[in-house]
């Protein structure tokens, strides 16, 4: 049994999403935002954040890295070997360096900060830096799809989209990028993503 800790409000969304779509049992321990997530946290993940996981002997942190590993007990088409294997880890670190720096900055500075702590410039800066990402991303769907490795969805679409959820969920300007929000719009209806999404929008 998997046993994720965190909240569906948190990062933890997409592990729970990941052990939706893989199959695999699980429990959320529920580890949530407020003074208390340190204390309770900090002796599953030394960095004092959610989310983490424990299956059996093994501890986890980084959100993604939890992800691939969740695939990697699924196998294949979740998790290929070979050449797609390797593009997996491409589109997962590739979300994790060029797609959720940016997102953040816009998000922090769009809905999550409150209001008189926002930074308009940032978010504005933050944006423009997403588009150019996703700009990529709308070049290679154009050129394959419908999913990141073709015609079947992988470990790859969950992560990547999985971070871009809060841009998806809140109205970041995807008219430029028209294939892109057919991708998340599609990934984010799975039944797996439905579940998950469920436990996170109430
Ligand atoms: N790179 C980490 C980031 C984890 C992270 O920043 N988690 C947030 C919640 S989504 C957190 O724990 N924030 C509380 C804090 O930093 O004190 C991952 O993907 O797991």
């Amino acid at each position: 049994m998997l046993r994720i800790h965190g909240i569906a409000r948190s990062r933890a969304f997409r592990c729970i999403w990941a052990a939706e779509e893989a199959g695999q049992a699980y429990e959320v321990v529920p580890v949530g935002f407020g003074p208390g997530l340190k204390d309770a946290i900090t002796p599953i993940n030394p960095n004092g954040k959610i989310p983490a996981l424990e299956d059996g002997g093994l501890v986890l942190f980084e959100s993604l890295a939890i992800n691939l590993h969740i695939g990697a007990k699924a196998g294949a088409p979740l998790m290929p070997a070979g050449d797609d294997g390797a593009r997996v880890l491409q589109w997962t670190l590739w979300a994790a360096t060029e797609a959720e720096p940016q997102a953040m900055q816009w998000a922090y500075n769009t809905f999550i900060l409150p209001a008189d702590q926002r930074d308009p410039a940032l978010a504005a800066a933050g944006a423009a830096s997403l588009a150019q990402r996703l700009a990529v991303l709308e070049a290679h769907l154009a050129a394959g799809g419908p999913w990141l490795l073709g015609t079947g969805f992988t470990m790859a679409d969950c992560n990547l989209a999985s971070v871009l959820y809060g841009a998806w969920a809140n109205k970041f300007d995807l008219a430029p990028f028209p294939k892109v929000k057919t991708w998340l719009d599609a990934a984010f209806n799975r039944p797996a993503a439905l579940a998950a999404r469920k436990q996170r929008e109430g």
